[in-house]
Protein backbone atom coordinates (compact mmCIF):
# COMPACT_ATOMS: atom_id res chain seq x y z
CA UNK A 1 0.00 0.00 0.00
CA UNK A 2 1.40 3.10 -0.69
CA UNK A 3 0.96 6.81 1.65
CA UNK A 4 -1.83 7.98 -1.04
CA UNK A 5 -3.49 4.87 -0.60
CA UNK A 6 -3.07 4.72 3.27
CA UNK A 7 -4.38 8.41 3.29
CA UNK A 8 -7.63 7.61 1.35
CA UNK A 9 -8.52 4.59 3.86
CA UNK A 10 -7.61 7.15 6.85
CA UNK A 11 -9.86 10.04 4.95
CA UNK A 12 -12.99 7.05 4.90
CA UNK A 13 -12.18 5.68 8.34
CA UNK A 14 -12.50 9.52 9.78
CA UNK A 15 -9.25 9.33 10.98
CA UNK A 16 -8.06 12.29 11.80
CA UNK A 17 -4.94 12.27 13.49
CA UNK A 18 -3.46 9.26 11.15
CA UNK A 19 -4.54 12.00 8.24
CA UNK A 20 -2.21 14.46 9.21
CA UNK A 21 0.96 12.38 9.79
CA UNK A 22 -0.10 10.78 6.59
CA UNK A 23 -0.52 14.13 4.68
CA UNK A 24 3.20 15.41 5.35
CA UNK A 25 4.53 11.57 4.84
CA UNK A 26 3.21 12.27 1.09
CA UNK A 27 4.55 16.31 1.17
CA UNK A 28 8.05 14.15 1.85
CA UNK A 29 7.88 11.84 -0.36
CA UNK A 30 7.49 15.16 -3.08
CA UNK A 31 3.73 14.39 -4.21
CA UNK A 32 2.59 18.08 -4.65
CA UNK A 33 -0.22 19.24 -2.70
CA UNK A 34 -2.87 19.30 -5.50
CA UNK A 35 -1.73 16.20 -6.77
CA UNK A 36 -2.88 14.86 -2.82
CA UNK A 37 -5.99 16.52 -3.09
CA UNK A 38 -7.26 15.84 -6.64
CA UNK A 39 -6.18 12.14 -6.76
CA UNK A 40 -6.25 11.07 -3.40
CA UNK A 41 -8.55 13.52 -0.79
CA UNK A 42 -11.14 14.44 -3.34
CA UNK A 43 -11.91 10.90 -4.98
CA UNK A 44 -11.93 9.66 -1.45
CA UNK A 45 -14.97 12.18 -0.05
CA UNK A 46 -16.58 11.15 -3.30
CA UNK A 47 -16.38 7.55 -2.42
CA UNK A 48 -17.93 8.62 1.01
CA UNK A 49 -20.53 10.54 -0.74
CA UNK A 50 -21.22 7.08 -2.35
CA UNK A 51 -21.82 5.00 0.73
CA UNK A 52 -24.12 7.57 2.37
CA UNK A 53 -25.63 7.85 -0.53
CA UNK A 54 -26.05 4.12 -0.69
CA UNK A 55 -27.08 4.18 2.96
CA UNK A 56 -24.01 2.35 4.12
CA UNK A 57 -22.76 5.16 5.88
CA UNK A 58 -24.64 7.23 8.40
CA UNK A 59 -24.36 11.20 8.95
CA UNK A 60 -21.75 10.47 11.63
CA UNK A 61 -19.46 8.55 9.58
CA UNK A 62 -19.98 11.47 7.24
CA UNK A 63 -19.69 13.69 9.82
CA UNK A 64 -15.99 12.40 10.92
CA UNK A 65 -14.44 11.61 7.21
CA UNK A 66 -15.49 15.35 6.73
CA UNK A 67 -13.48 16.38 9.92
CA UNK A 68 -10.36 14.21 8.56
CA UNK A 69 -10.96 15.58 4.98
CA UNK A 70 -10.70 19.32 6.99
CA UNK A 71 -7.58 18.52 8.62
CA UNK A 72 -6.08 17.30 5.32
CA UNK A 73 -6.86 20.98 3.54
CA UNK A 74 -6.17 22.64 6.18
CA UNK A 75 -2.61 21.72 6.32
CA UNK A 76 -2.16 21.76 2.85
CA UNK A 77 -3.92 25.04 2.20
CA UNK A 78 -0.45 27.68 3.23
CA UNK A 79 1.35 25.46 0.61
CA UNK A 80 -1.52 26.19 -2.65
CA UNK A 81 -1.06 29.60 -1.24
CA UNK A 82 2.45 30.07 -1.24
CA UNK A 83 3.74 31.60 -4.54
CA UNK A 84 1.58 34.65 -4.93
CA UNK A 85 1.41 36.32 -8.58
CA UNK A 86 0.70 39.85 -7.11
CA UNK A 87 -2.20 39.93 -8.77
CA UNK A 88 -4.33 43.20 -7.64
CA UNK A 89 -7.96 41.83 -7.93
CA UNK A 90 -10.57 41.06 -5.66
CA UNK A 91 -12.65 38.47 -5.78
CA UNK A 92 -16.03 37.52 -3.28
CA UNK A 93 -16.97 34.68 -2.82
CA UNK A 94 -18.97 32.06 -0.26
CA UNK A 95 -20.90 29.17 -0.19
CA UNK A 96 -24.72 30.20 -0.84
CA UNK A 97 -27.63 30.38 1.46
CA UNK A 98 -29.19 26.76 3.20
CA UNK A 99 -25.36 25.26 2.28
CA UNK A 100 -22.71 24.93 4.67
CA UNK A 101 -20.28 22.70 2.72
CA UNK A 102 -16.94 24.49 3.02
CA UNK A 103 -14.12 22.51 1.96
CA UNK A 104 -14.17 22.75 -1.49
CA UNK A 105 -15.10 26.57 -1.87
CA UNK A 106 -11.97 26.63 0.79
CA UNK A 107 -9.20 25.21 -1.52
CA UNK A 108 -10.46 27.49 -4.61
CA UNK A 109 -10.20 30.53 -1.95
CA UNK A 110 -6.56 29.32 -0.89
CA UNK A 111 -5.85 28.49 -4.95
CA UNK A 112 -7.18 32.26 -5.60
CA UNK A 113 -4.58 33.69 -2.96
CA UNK A 114 -1.81 31.54 -4.06
CA UNK A 115 -2.57 33.15 -7.67
CA UNK A 116 -2.34 36.42 -5.74
CA UNK A 117 -6.00 37.41 -5.85
CA UNK A 118 -7.16 39.15 -2.37
CA UNK A 119 -10.31 37.14 -1.26
CA UNK A 120 -13.20 38.38 0.57
CA UNK A 121 -14.66 34.76 1.65
CA UNK A 122 -18.65 35.19 3.18
CA UNK A 123 -17.93 31.97 4.47
CA UNK A 124 -21.24 29.58 4.08
CA UNK A 125 -24.75 29.64 4.22
CA UNK A 126 -24.03 33.53 3.15
CA UNK A 127 -27.60 35.14 2.64
CA UNK A 128 -28.92 37.09 -0.67
CA UNK A 129 -28.36 40.22 1.14
CA UNK A 130 -24.54 39.30 2.47
CA UNK A 131 -23.53 38.84 -1.45
CA UNK A 132 -25.14 42.18 -1.89
CA UNK A 133 -23.41 44.32 0.38
CA UNK A 134 -19.90 42.49 -0.19
CA UNK A 135 -20.00 43.34 -3.97
CA UNK A 136 -21.14 46.84 -2.61
CA UNK A 137 -18.63 47.23 -0.56
CA UNK A 138 -15.78 45.63 -2.42
CA UNK A 139 -16.37 46.31 -5.79
CA UNK A 140 -14.40 42.65 -6.35
CA UNK A 141 -13.54 42.06 -10.56
CA UNK A 142 -14.54 38.50 -9.85
CA UNK A 143 -17.71 37.24 -7.22
CA UNK A 144 -17.71 33.48 -7.17
CA UNK A 145 -20.58 31.01 -5.67
CA UNK A 146 -19.96 27.54 -4.23
CA UNK A 147 -23.06 24.71 -3.76
CA UNK A 148 -22.81 21.55 -2.85
CA UNK A 149 -26.45 20.69 -2.75
CA UNK A 150 -28.86 20.65 -6.07
CA UNK A 151 -31.25 22.22 -3.21
CA UNK A 152 -29.52 25.28 -2.69
CA UNK A 153 -27.58 25.47 -6.21
CA UNK A 154 -30.69 27.66 -6.99
CA UNK A 155 -29.69 30.25 -4.55
CA UNK A 156 -26.97 30.98 -7.19
CA UNK A 157 -29.22 32.39 -10.07
CA UNK A 158 -31.19 34.00 -6.89
CA UNK A 159 -28.63 36.26 -5.77
CA UNK A 160 -27.20 36.65 -9.18
CA UNK A 161 -30.67 38.95 -9.96
CA UNK A 162 -30.58 40.64 -6.84
CA UNK A 163 -26.96 41.90 -7.70
CA UNK A 164 -28.22 42.65 -11.11
CA UNK A 165 -31.03 44.42 -9.32
CA UNK A 166 -28.96 46.40 -7.31
CA UNK A 167 -27.04 47.51 -10.31
CA UNK A 168 -23.77 45.31 -9.14
CA UNK A 169 -23.59 42.60 -11.60
CA UNK A 170 -22.49 44.83 -14.81
CA UNK A 171 -18.70 44.32 -15.46
CA UNK A 172 -18.66 41.57 -12.74
CA UNK A 173 -16.74 38.29 -13.99
CA UNK A 174 -19.15 35.49 -12.34
CA UNK A 175 -17.63 32.39 -11.31
CA UNK A 176 -19.89 28.81 -10.32
CA UNK A 177 -18.98 25.34 -8.90
CA UNK A 178 -19.45 22.36 -6.54
CA UNK A 179 -20.51 19.03 -7.02
CA UNK A 180 -23.49 19.49 -8.15
CA UNK A 181 -23.18 22.84 -10.78
CA UNK A 182 -22.50 22.59 -14.55
CA UNK A 183 -21.17 24.10 -17.16
CA UNK A 184 -24.30 24.04 -18.66
CA UNK A 185 -25.94 26.02 -15.43
CA UNK A 186 -23.40 28.47 -16.04
CA UNK A 187 -24.44 28.72 -19.87
CA UNK A 188 -27.99 28.92 -18.59
CA UNK A 189 -27.54 32.19 -15.81
CA UNK A 190 -25.34 34.00 -17.45
CA UNK A 191 -22.02 32.97 -15.88
CA UNK A 192 -18.56 33.96 -17.54
CA UNK A 193 -16.92 31.11 -15.39
CA UNK A 194 -17.71 27.27 -14.36
CA UNK A 195 -14.97 25.53 -13.19
CA UNK A 196 -14.72 21.34 -11.85
CA UNK A 197 -11.93 21.68 -9.53
CA UNK A 198 -10.15 24.26 -7.70
CA UNK A 199 -7.07 24.02 -9.90
CA UNK A 200 -9.38 25.00 -12.98
CA UNK A 201 -11.00 27.51 -11.29
CA UNK A 202 -7.75 30.09 -10.89
CA UNK A 203 -6.92 29.46 -14.64
CA UNK A 204 -10.36 30.35 -16.11
CA UNK A 205 -10.81 32.86 -13.67
CA UNK A 206 -7.60 34.24 -14.79
CA UNK A 207 -8.60 33.79 -18.90
CA UNK A 208 -11.47 35.42 -18.39
CA UNK A 209 -10.14 38.63 -16.82
CA UNK A 210 -7.65 38.86 -19.88
CA UNK A 211 -10.08 38.49 -21.57
CA UNK A 212 -12.35 41.09 -20.55
CA UNK A 213 -9.04 43.41 -20.45
CA UNK A 214 -8.73 42.91 -24.65
CA UNK A 215 -12.48 43.63 -25.07
CA UNK A 216 -12.31 46.56 -22.79
CA UNK A 217 -14.43 46.09 -20.10
CA UNK A 218 -17.34 44.04 -19.23
CA UNK A 219 -17.14 39.97 -19.91
CO1 LIG B 1 -22.90 16.70 2.49
N1 LIG B 1 -23.82 16.17 0.86
N2 LIG B 1 -24.63 16.98 3.39
N3 LIG B 1 -21.87 17.05 4.11
N4 LIG B 1 -21.43 16.02 1.57
C1 LIG B 1 -22.99 15.90 -0.31
C2 LIG B 1 -22.80 17.17 -1.15
C3 LIG B 1 -23.82 14.76 -1.05
C4 LIG B 1 -23.59 14.72 -2.57
C5 LIG B 1 -23.54 13.40 -0.38
C6 LIG B 1 -24.40 12.30 -0.96
O1 LIG B 1 -25.52 12.11 -0.54
N5 LIG B 1 -23.89 11.56 -1.93
C7 LIG B 1 -25.29 15.16 -0.67
C8 LIG B 1 -25.97 16.15 -1.61
C9 LIG B 1 -27.01 15.50 -2.50
C10 LIG B 1 -27.56 16.51 -3.45
O2 LIG B 1 -27.98 17.56 -3.10
N6 LIG B 1 -27.55 16.14 -4.71
C11 LIG B 1 -25.08 15.75 0.72
C12 LIG B 1 -26.09 15.86 1.71
C13 LIG B 1 -27.43 15.25 1.35
C14 LIG B 1 -25.88 16.51 2.94
C15 LIG B 1 -26.89 16.75 4.07
C16 LIG B 1 -28.30 17.18 3.61
C17 LIG B 1 -26.93 15.46 4.92
C18 LIG B 1 -27.98 15.46 6.03
O3 LIG B 1 -27.95 16.28 6.91
N7 LIG B 1 -28.89 14.53 5.89
C19 LIG B 1 -26.20 17.87 4.89
C20 LIG B 1 -26.56 19.27 4.36
C21 LIG B 1 -26.07 20.38 5.26
C22 LIG B 1 -26.26 21.74 4.59
O4 LIG B 1 -25.39 22.18 3.85
N8 LIG B 1 -27.37 22.39 4.83
C23 LIG B 1 -24.77 17.57 4.62
C24 LIG B 1 -23.73 17.82 5.51
C25 LIG B 1 -22.40 17.53 5.29
C26 LIG B 1 -21.31 17.68 6.35
C27 LIG B 1 -21.49 18.90 7.23
C28 LIG B 1 -21.29 16.43 7.19
C29 LIG B 1 -20.02 17.69 5.44
C30 LIG B 1 -19.53 19.09 5.03
C31 LIG B 1 -18.38 19.59 5.88
C32 LIG B 1 -17.82 20.88 5.33
O5 LIG B 1 -17.83 21.18 4.14
N9 LIG B 1 -17.28 21.66 6.25
C33 LIG B 1 -20.52 16.98 4.18
C34 LIG B 1 -19.67 16.40 3.19
C35 LIG B 1 -18.21 16.32 3.55
C36 LIG B 1 -20.15 15.92 1.94
C37 LIG B 1 -19.38 15.16 0.82
C38 LIG B 1 -19.26 13.71 1.30
C39 LIG B 1 -18.02 15.67 0.42
C40 LIG B 1 -17.95 17.16 0.04
C41 LIG B 1 -16.50 17.57 -0.05
O6 LIG B 1 -15.98 18.18 0.86
N10 LIG B 1 -15.83 17.15 -1.15
C42 LIG B 1 -20.39 15.31 -0.40
C43 LIG B 1 -20.27 14.18 -1.43
C44 LIG B 1 -19.56 14.64 -2.68
O7 LIG B 1 -19.30 15.80 -2.92
N11 LIG B 1 -19.31 13.68 -3.53
C45 LIG B 1 -21.67 15.62 0.29
C46 LIG B 1 -14.40 17.39 -1.34
C47 LIG B 1 -14.17 18.78 -1.98
C48 LIG B 1 -12.68 19.02 -2.21
O8 LIG B 1 -14.79 18.77 -3.24
O9 LIG B 1 -16.66 20.26 -2.42
O10 LIG B 1 -16.76 19.18 -4.72
P1 LIG B 1 -15.95 19.78 -3.63
O11 LIG B 1 -15.16 21.05 -4.21
C49 LIG B 1 -14.38 21.00 -5.40
C50 LIG B 1 -15.19 21.30 -6.67
O12 LIG B 1 -16.57 21.06 -6.56
C51 LIG B 1 -14.84 22.71 -7.00
O13 LIG B 1 -13.51 22.84 -6.51
C52 LIG B 1 -13.37 22.11 -5.29
C53 LIG B 1 -11.93 21.66 -5.12
O14 LIG B 1 -11.44 20.99 -6.25
N12 LIG B 1 -15.60 23.82 -6.45
C54 LIG B 1 -15.61 25.01 -7.10
C55 LIG B 1 -16.30 23.96 -5.32
N13 LIG B 1 -16.77 25.20 -5.20
C56 LIG B 1 -16.35 25.89 -6.28
C57 LIG B 1 -16.55 27.21 -6.67
C58 LIG B 1 -15.97 27.63 -7.89
C59 LIG B 1 -15.27 26.75 -8.70
C60 LIG B 1 -15.06 25.44 -8.31
O15 LIG B 1 -16.08 28.89 -8.35
C61 LIG B 1 -16.45 29.91 -7.47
Amino acid sequence: MSTLDDLYDAILDGQRAEVTGLVQQALDEGIAPMTIIEQTLRPAMGEVGDLFSRGEFFLPQLVLSAAAMKNATDSLRPLLAGQALGRQETVVLGTVQGDVHDIGKNLVSAMLEGAGYRVVDLGVDAPVQKWVDAVRDHDPAVVGFSALLSTTMVNIPKTIQALAEAGLRQGKVLAVGGAPVTQRNADEWGVEVYAADAGTAVRVINEALAHRQTQGGAP
